[in-house]
């Protein structure tokens, strides 16, 4: 592999997001396309940055660095793709369901969605059914990802799937929750289609909910 998508994958684990800004660009005028820069440069050390949190051998913090570096990279790659038409490899939305505030967990489930290859359309905080429909019409997502840290608002996940199957859109969709008191057996119980206990974890469950390699 070429030694400079190397270099982008190891600064962007190491969160540096000046390098990783000026190495992707370095990398668009020595001729390099922006698939493969994302693909065996940003994404490839995303990867590295879920394996590693995953095994609990870096934490929070360190995630949200790499995902800062990520971004400055994806700010000089984001009009190149879109120029080239490169097709993300899924598109969702994410929100945190109506009443909660919490957004860390949300935000690094996000990154790593990003991260992934996936397009991402983030409805905040305190999202209320009506908004999480209103984007699932606007913008066709394959995926709708629902996140609650609260004993009281996790209810509101089931809600908001009666709420999807009301508007006759829940086949449309898979949807995937997380969350810290959110469990797999709420997700049986609630009729989500997956729950993810972490970040990374959610990357993996993303794609096999949609059958991505
Ligand atoms: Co709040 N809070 N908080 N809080 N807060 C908790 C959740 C709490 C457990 C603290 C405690 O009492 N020990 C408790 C909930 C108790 C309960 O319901 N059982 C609590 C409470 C009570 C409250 C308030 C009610 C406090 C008050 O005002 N009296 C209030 C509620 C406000 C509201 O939402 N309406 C409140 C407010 C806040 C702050 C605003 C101060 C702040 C949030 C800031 C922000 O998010 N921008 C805050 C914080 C920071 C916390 C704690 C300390 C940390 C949460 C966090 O960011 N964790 C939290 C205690 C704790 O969890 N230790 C607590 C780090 C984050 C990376 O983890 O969010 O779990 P997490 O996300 C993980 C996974 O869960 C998963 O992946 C993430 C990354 O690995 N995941 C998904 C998350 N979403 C996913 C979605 C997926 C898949 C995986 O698919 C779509």
């Amino acid at each position: 592999m070429a030694e400079i998508l190397d270099q982008i994958a190891k600064e962007l684990f190491a969160g540096n997001a000046k390098a990783v800004a000026e190495l992707t660009q370095k990398a668009l005028s020595e001729g390099f396309s922006p698939q493969e820069i994302l693909n065996e440069g940003m994404i490839k050390g995303m990867n590295e940055v879920g394996v590693k949190f995953k095994a609990n051998e870096i934490y929070v913090p360190e995630v949200l660095i790499a995902a800062r570096a990520m971004k400055a990279g994806m700010e000089i790659l984001k009009p190149k793709l879109a120029e080239t038409g490169v097709e993300p490899v899924g598109k969702m939305i994410i929100g945190t369901v109506k009443g909660d505030l919490h957004d860390i967990g949300k935000n690094l489930v996000a990154m790593m969605m990003e991260g992934a290859g996936f397009e991402v359309i983030d409805l905040g905080i305190d999202v209320p059914a009506e908004k999480f429909i209103q984007a699932i019409e606007e913008y066709q997502p394959q995926l709708v990802g629902m996140s609650a840290l609260l004993t009281t608002t996790m209810i509101q996940i089931r809600e908001n799937i009666k709420a999807f199957q009301e508007a006759s859109i829940r086949d449309q969709v898979k949807v995937m929750i997380g969350g810290a008191p959110v469990t797999q057996k709420f997700a049986d119980e609630v009729g989500a289609d997956g729950y993810a206990p972490d970040a990374a974890s959610a990357v993996d469950k993303a794609k096999e909910l949609l059958g991505i390699s």
